[in-house]
């Protein structure tokens, strides 16, 4: 492997060690790690510049829901200590601004081409190399192909009647206009009420004449409780941060430092769980489903946090026939990934604000200046699909990705993806995915699992290197068992019961298949350390061809 491009994209080998598709946190943090070790690598990127979902999502009200102390690279010490995060829940454009900060600091434009889709790769078996066509008409080689294409990148435009025809502005929340949108004054539509809706509704209410709240299906929603961070606040994470960052890794289910839960739901009588439930809520945010350590896990636990919310909605929302409906009761509370927010449920207190169950017709049609859903017409003057992503193999799907016999990526998954560990599928040499499938990913915080994940990739590459090792792939049988390691333990919980993203639920015709590894990230990393430590065990990795020939004489 080289240190520096050869420049030689008709020639036998390959151009770069490594392609990188995209330039979100995990895109960045890949080429950082590869450049240390001195690969040569390029990173494709179709936005036009870094921060991947970040880049994209501008809808009013976005913000993550990890606390920005946690929802940072813990890879760069003074990194750490040196940003300053203003909000417990950064919003959208400070956490861009972040991820501006690292491109620059550590140098990575030079080696990101922005504005650029990779639109194929193919496997060409004779020189062991991937050949990488981008929508710039060109084409590159590279031996090793990265997809760091994230798992919530895909905006999924729904398929209903008449939206075409629609007269107004459509915006979809995943692909927000970056001058901003000025509802003052307009009758806004908005269809779904998943995070990003919860999110946004509140403040396009503010800003709107009227807004319509198209809900097909209600979502539990916890305050996030966000605040402005004091110096105190930051500097005591900051001296904190080997014990924060090591727990997260470690022992935390989905990498996020919180107190932890010792003891289930039903170990508590009535009043003190409702205590424990009231200090979670006030405290604000996701933790609030480690209230308890089998929320998760039994129906019966789960369903008295579930009852505690639709109390919370009911106290929250003056309009009984409203709170009701906005009360979920069809999916365990966090078998959907829970929202968190600021004022989403007080927001239909107002006069401006109404929502519009369509649970049993869903949108009947878009007309040129309305929504039709129940029989009834709204009219609107803009559109917006909160609608979601095609998550976690959408933007993966998006590219042609053929490996031998002109087999696809596509083709092999089309049952539901099928990976060894989350990070190769079987069958595609030197084809790596970061947060795919099979890992942790959505289930966590997801800086953790990239952190992890390119770390042992950039570990497997430099093993690679000094073993004269070429070519590596997943074998079929670590790969089966892998995929039923990862069935088995999303059926041991609650989540396979709700009709989610993480299910595939949400796009028309995509196979059910429960997608994330929910056996925590801590006993991941285990795995993942165990397999490296024991050679790579159920990966097939083969010498160059002269080492061979070598050996053999
Ligand atoms: P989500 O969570 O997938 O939410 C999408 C919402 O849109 C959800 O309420 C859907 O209802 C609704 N939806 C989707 N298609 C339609 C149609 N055709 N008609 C009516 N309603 C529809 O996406 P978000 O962007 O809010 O959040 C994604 C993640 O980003 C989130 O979990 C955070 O991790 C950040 P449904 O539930 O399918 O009935």
């Amino acid at each position: 492997m080289s240190a520096a491009p050869s420049n030689a994209e008709n020639s036998r080998e390959p151009a770069f060690d490594v392609v990188v598709v995209g330039a979100g946190f995990a895109g960045m943090y890949m080429l950082h790690r590869l450049r240390k070790l001195g690969f040569s690598a390029r990173v494709y990127e179709q936005g036009s510049d870094v921060g991947g979902t970040w880049y994209w999502n501008r809808y009013p009200g976005a913000r993550c829901d990890v606390e920005s102390m946690q929802y940072s690279y813990s890879f760069s010490e003074e990194l750490q200590q040196e940003w300053n995060w203003s909000e417990r829940y950064a919003p959208q454009p400070e956490i861009l601004k972040y991820a501006q900060h690292v491109a620059d600091r550590f140098g990575l434009r030079q080696d990101i081409v922005f504005n650029t889709r990779v639109e194929r790769a193919e496997f060409d078996e004779g020189c062991g190399a991937w050949q990488v066509a981008t929508s710039d008409g060109k084409t590159v080689r590279a031996q090793f192909v990265v997809l760091a294409t994230g798992c919530l990148s895909n905006a999924r435009m729904p398929d209903i009647k008449g939206l075409p025809d629609f007269e107004g502005n459509v915006y979809h929340t995943g692909h927000w206009p970056h001058e901003g949108v000025d509802f003052t004054n307009l009758r806004v539509g908005v269809i779904g009420t998943g995070s990003s809706a919860i999110q946004s509704v509140p403040l396009m209410a503010e800003q709107a004449r009227h807004l319509f709240v198209f809900q097909r299906t209600p979502n539990f929603s916890i305050p996030a409780r966000n605040a402005a961070l004091t110096d105190e606040e930051r500097d005591a994470v900051r001296k904190n941060y080997p014990e924060i960052r090591r727990v997260a890794r470690e022992e935390a289910r989905n990498g996020i430092y919180a107190e932890m839960p010792d003891r289930g739901a039903l170990d508590d009588g009535e009043n003190a769980r409702r205590v424990k439930y009231e200090q979670r809520w006030a405290k604000g945010g996701l933790t609030f489903m480690m209230a308890y350590n089998n929320l998760l896990l039994d129906q019966t636990a789960n369903d008295t946090a579930a009852s505690f919310v639709r109390d919370k909605i009911a106290e929250i929302v003056r309009d009984p026939a409203i709170a009701r409906c906005l009360q979920p009761d069809n999916h365990p509370i966090g078998s959907k990934r829970i929202c968190v927010d600021t004022d989403y449920y007080a927001a239909f207190n107002r006069p401006n604000v109404t929502l519009v169950d369509i649970r049993a017709t869903g949108v009947e049609e878009i007309l040129p200046n309305a929504v039709r859903a129940g029989g009834q017409m709204h009219e609107i003057d803009t559109l917006v699909l909160a609608t979601g992503f095609d998550a976690m193999t959408g933007s993966v799907a998006k590219i042609d990705i053929r490996s031998r016999d002109g087999r696809t990526l596509n083709q092999k998954w089309a049952a539901g993806p099928k990976t060894y560990l989350g990070l190769m599928s079987e069958g595609f040499p030197n084809l790596f995915i970061i947060t795919g499938p099979g890992s942790p990913s959505v289930l966590s915080n997801m800086i953790v699992s990239i952190e992890q994940h390119v770390d042992w990739i950039a570990d497997c590459l430099a093993f690679m290197r000094n073993h004269g090792l070429v070519s590596m792939e997943a074998t079929p049988d670590a790969e089966e068992q892998w995929v039923a390691h990862v069935n088995e333990v999303a059926q041991m919980t609650v989540y396979p019961q709700a009709n989610s993203w993480y299910m595939g639920a949400n796009i028309p015709g995509k196979p059910r298949i429960f997608m994330p590894y929910i056996g925590g990230v801590g006993v991941y990393r285990r795995i993942c350390n165990e397999v490296a430590a024991a050679g790579y065990r159920g990966f097939a990795m083969t010498a160059r061809q002269t080492d061979r020939l070598a050996a053999t004489s």
